[in-house]
């Protein structure tokens, strides 16, 4: 198993477009073990390849805190999202930085697991939250694009200083 380098905003990796995953092989299941050792470390409960800079849907999550709750979601669809849900997120792309996004309430999805078999759920609460947020990491996206310019502004300039101070 390896921890992987997480990216964090603002590196221009962020923002490519994953593609679908198309192989289901040995190599795939490293890569799904490998990133849930690194979002357990983070530590994070969701974590997309995005962040990792492999750029194909892939998706590990687990809500619980015993860690027995492991999900993958492979080639995720949202297929329809009802109601709204404004709530606190993290990122841990954006270290240290929580703030409001809005989000529909419930969702249907459907996704592969890691044998390639499609699954088809509806989902709600944090589940569905953090498979949104997660999905948009796929797209390119970050929670932060959802705040003003300004709050942006001050979030890179917090990171640039932390990482400045942890490189001195
Ligand atoms: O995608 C990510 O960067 C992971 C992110 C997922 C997420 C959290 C909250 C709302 C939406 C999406 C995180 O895991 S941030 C860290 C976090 O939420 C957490 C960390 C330790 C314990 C419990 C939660
Ligand atoms: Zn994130």
């Amino acid at each position: 198993m390896a921890l992987l380098t997480i990216l964090e905003y603002p590196d221009p990796r962020l923002r490519t477009k994953a593609r679908p995953v198309t192989a289901f092989d040995a190599e795939l299941r490293q890569r799904i073990e490998d990133m849930f050792e690194t979002m357990y470390a983070a530590p994070g409960i969701g974590l997309a390849a995005s962040q990792i800079d492999w750029h194909h849907q892939l998706i590990v999550m687990d809500l619980t805190e015993d860690r027995s709750g492991r999900q993958v979601f492979i080639n995720p669809e949202i297929l329809s999202k009802e109601g709204s849900a404004a709530g606190e997120e993290g990122c841990l792309s954006v270290p240290g930085i929580y703030d409001d996004v809005p989000r529909a309430e419930r969702i249907s999805a459907r996704w592969q697991d890691a044998d390639g078999q499609w699954q088809q759920q509806s989902l709600d609460g944090l589940l569905a939250v953090c498979l949104q947020h997660e999905m948009d990491h796929l797209d390119g996206k970050l929670f932060v694009d959802y705040l003003s310019e300004l709050k942006r502004q001050r979030i890179r300039k917090k990171l640039d200083k932390e990482r400045r101070s942890r490189t001195a």
